[in-house]
């Protein structure tokens, strides 16, 4: 049994208000929902991202400036796909360098070697199977050439403001000085076009958060009836956080049995599953000062709707 999430379960879903971390929402099933998300015309992110590391590669390797070779460590690579073009455009130009992808799933690492010895088989590539969180507070990963490492996709959104700051010092603690980190941020914009990234025309982020319930019936035996859930989210453009919940469409019981517990819903009771904070250039100097790094670039794409930072240490 994973009892960091029962004990989550327990706790978040008998506190007075009721949450649940979005860290679970990727298993399998939900990983699989989460890859049709990004393929959502309205998950504007990914495209946004593709774009930027497509296009912009060569002024990204420019700017962090390392003698080769150098390492490029991905934290929470996972199907690697985000990072293919910049791969893509290292290898074509020659450039030595080690890549080094860190996810906790076995599974992922597996595929995402596979594809890409296969699609690109120069690639040096050495996968860590891991929390990205325990291998860089446990163990030294400093070696003597330079390291890029890469936070994209826009994860550290799922961080409150001071969880990000203190995760960005913890990057930081583990770099040695000349080191960057490309990290990858949502940018505050037309609340309308944030709205429909996550209000989905056909339902698929509802079902990503409902997925959660399905994953506790399977995990710890509960009879979560998902059809009595609802989702609900929020985007507020003055502090730049697009919050999601489920609701409990009626007053209803709910039985865990292998964590020996019942759970108790009111109607229209909420539980918060994420946060999605979006920021802007000034938001993201404060997050660089506050966790010891100089901001070398911005690259944004062409609707200014997302950026890859270049921090360095
Ligand atoms: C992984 N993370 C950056 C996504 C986000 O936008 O917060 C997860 C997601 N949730 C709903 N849609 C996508």
């Amino acid at each position: 049994m994973n009892k960091e999430f029962a004990n989550d379960v327990i706790k978040g879903l008998t506190s007075e208000e009721k949450h649940l971390s979005s860290k679970y929402f990727y298993d399998d099933a939900g990983s699989r929902i989460f890859q049709e998300i990004m393929q959502m015309p309205e998950y504007y992110p990914t495209d946004s991202e593709f774009e930027i590391l497509s296009q912009q590669a060569e002024a990204i390797i420019a700017a962090v400036g390392f003698e080769e070779p150098f390492n490029i460590v991905e934290l929470g690579a996972g199907d690697g796909a985000k990072t293919f073009k910049l791969l893509e455009y290292l290898v074509t130009k020659n450039i030595e360098f080690y890549y080094v992808p860190i996810d906790i799933s076995q599974g992922a690492m597996n595929t995402l070697t596979k594809t890409l010895t296969k699609k690109l088989p120069k690639l040096s590539i050495h996968p860590r199977v891991g929390d990205y969180f325990e291998i860089l507070s446990k163990e030294n990963v400093q070696t003597t050439i330079p390291s890029l490492l890469l936070f994209l996709g826009g994860n550290i959104g799922n961080y409150s403001e001071p969880e990000a700051i203190k995760l960005l010092q913890l990057f930081n603690n583990s770099m040695k000085k000349g080191d960057g980190l490309l990290l990858g941020l949502d940018i505050k914009k037309n609340p309308k076009i944030i709205h429909s990234a996550y209000y989905d025309a056909n339902g698929i982020t509802k079902r990503f958060n409902l997925n959660l319930l399905s994953r506790i019936n399977k995990e710890f035996e509960a009879d979560f009836k998902v059809t009595d859930f609802d989702f609900y989210c929020h985007y507020n453009p003055k502090n730049g956080e697009v919050n999601s919940y489920l609701i409990s469409l009626k007053k209803q019981s709910v039985t865990v049995k292998k964590l020996d517990v019942v759970l108790e819903f009111k109607k229209d009771e909420l539980i918060w599953t994420e946060l999605s904070k979006k920021y802007d250039l000034e938001d993201i100097e404060r997050l660089a000062v506050q966790s010891d790094f100089i901001i070398e670039n911005h690259f944004l794409d062409s609707k200014r709707y997302f950026t890859d930072t270049l921090l360095m240490k």
